[in-house]
C-alpha cells in the first residue's frame, strides 16, 4: 500500500492569516494564491501491516521532534477517513526547496502527504475533498493541490465542510514570474500560527483587515482574467501591507520585517519608478517575494541582486498541481 505524489509551493497574494478554529484550521477569511514550479516536496508513503507506529524521513533525516507530531496527527485523519485505524507508515519526504531559501515548506509538504498517504490506503478522493483534507495539515497547503491560482473559501460550516480551495486559472493561463528574495537573518521566528493567533486576539486593526478582503478578492480575481499584471501587482502589495501592519497593532507588537526587508520593499518602488513593473508580497518571516513579467526578468534579477543583505534570489515560473509519481 504504496504510494508517491508531489506538490509544490504556493504564495499567498490575498494572505490567510487568523483562525476561527483552530484544531480544525478554518480561517477568518478566504485567501488567494500562486503555485510556484521552483519549490516542491516528493513523499513517499508506505502503510505496512506489520509496523506498530509510524515513521518520518525528510530529507533523508529522521524526525521525532514537532514536525513528526504533525504528520501522525494528519495521517490519523486519513486511517479514520478510511476507516483503517491501526494501519501505520513508513513516510519519506524529499523538499526541493533552495538550501537556506527561508521558505515555508508546509504548503507543498503537506499536500503531498495528504495526496500521497490518502491514494497508498486507496481512498478516492475529488481535488475540493483533497483539499479539505490537506487543510487540515496546514491552512496554506490546502491552495497547493491546484496549479495556477487558487483560491482557499473560508466557508462558514463549523464542521468545516466548505472550507477548501478551488482552482481559479490553470499554470498555462499566464507566464507571470514570481523571484524569491533571500535574506540573512538570525531573527528568532515568530511562527505564521503564533504570529496570526496574537494578531486576532489583541490587534485592533484586525477588524479592518478582515473588511479589506471581499474586495480585494473580487478584484484581484478580474484582473487574474484579464492579465492586468499592475492591478494584480498593486492588489497584492497592499494586501501584504495590510497583513504586516495587523502585526504592529498586536499586544506584544511584532514585525517580521529586517532593515534589509525594508530595503527590497523599497527598491521594488524605485523598479516602479524606472519603468519595470514589478511588485512585492511578504509571508510571516523576513524574506520578499517579488512579481514581476518574463520580458524584465534580467533587470528584476540583477537589481535584487545587488541589494545589501540579499543572499540568494530563486526564480519562478508559475506551477503544476499535485501529481502521482
Ligand atoms: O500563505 O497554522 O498555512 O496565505 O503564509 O499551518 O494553517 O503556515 F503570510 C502568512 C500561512 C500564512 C499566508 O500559514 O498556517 C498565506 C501565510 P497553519 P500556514
Amino acid at each position: 500500500m504504496k504510494a508517491t505524489a508531489k506538490a509544490h509551493t504556493n504564495i499567498a497574494l490575498i494572505k490567510y492569516w487568523g483562525k476561527r478554529n483552530e484544531q480544525l484550521i478554518l480561517p477568518t477569511n478566504s485567501s488567494l494564491s500562486l503555485t510556484l514550479d521552483g519549490f516542491y516536496t516528493t513523499t513517499t508513503v508506505d502503510f505496512q501491516e506489520n509496523l506498530t507506529e509510524d515513521m518520518f524521513t525528510l530529507n533523508d533525516t529522521p524526525e521525532t521532534g514537532e514536525i513528526f507530531r504533525r504528520v501522525t496527527t494528519f495521517l490519523d485523519l486519513v486511517r479514520r477517513l478510511a476507516g483503517k485505524e491501526q494501519l501505520y507508515a513508513n513516510v519519506k519526504s524529499m523538499n526541493q526547496v533552495p538550501t537556506a531559501a527561508g521558505l515555508a515548506s508546509s504548503a507543498s509538504g503537506f499536500a503531498a502527504l495528504a495526496a500521497a498517504s490518502t491514494k497508498a490506503i486507496g481512498l478516492e478522493l475529488t481535488d475540493a475533498e483533497l483539499s479539505r483534507l490537506t487543510r487540515q495539515g496546514s491552512g496554506s497547503s490546502s491552495r497547493s493541490i491546484y496549479g495556477g491560482f487558487a483560491q482557499w473559501e473560508m466557508g462558514k460550516e463549523e464542521d468545516g465542510s466548505d472550507s477548501y480551495a478551488i482552482p481559479i486559472a490553470p499554470q498555462e493561463h499566464w507566464d507571470i514570474r514570481m523571484a524569491a528574495v533571500v535574506l540573512s537573518s538570525k531573527m528568532k521566528k515568530i511562527s505564521s500560527r503564533e504570529g496570526m493567533r496574537r494578531t486576532v486576539e489583541t490587534s485592533p486593526f484586525y477588524d479592518g483587515w478582515l473588511q479589506s478582503i471581499p474586495a480585494d478578492l473580487d478584484g484581484i480575481k478580474k484582473a487574474i482574467q484579464a492579465k492586468d499584471f499592475t492591478r494584480v501587482g498593486e492588489i497584492a502589495e497592499a494586501n501584504c501591507l495590510k497583513m504586516h501592519a495587523t502585526s504592529l497593532g498586536a499586544k506584544p507588537p511584532f514585525t517580521y520585517w529586517l532593515d534589509a526587508t525594508v530595503r527590497v520593499m523599497h527598491q521594488v518602488q524605485e523598479m516602479r519608478e524606472q519603468g519595470i513593473p514589478a511588485y512585492f508580497t511578504i509571508d510571516a518571516g523576513p524574506n520578499v517575494k517579488v512579481l514581476y513579467l518574463p520580458e524584465h526578468e534580467k533587470a528584476v534579477e540583477k537589481i535584487l541582486r545587488e541589494i545589501p543583505g540579499v543572499t540568494d534570489v530563486i526564480l519562478s515560473k508559475p506551477g503544476p498541481g499535485v501529481t502521482y509519481l
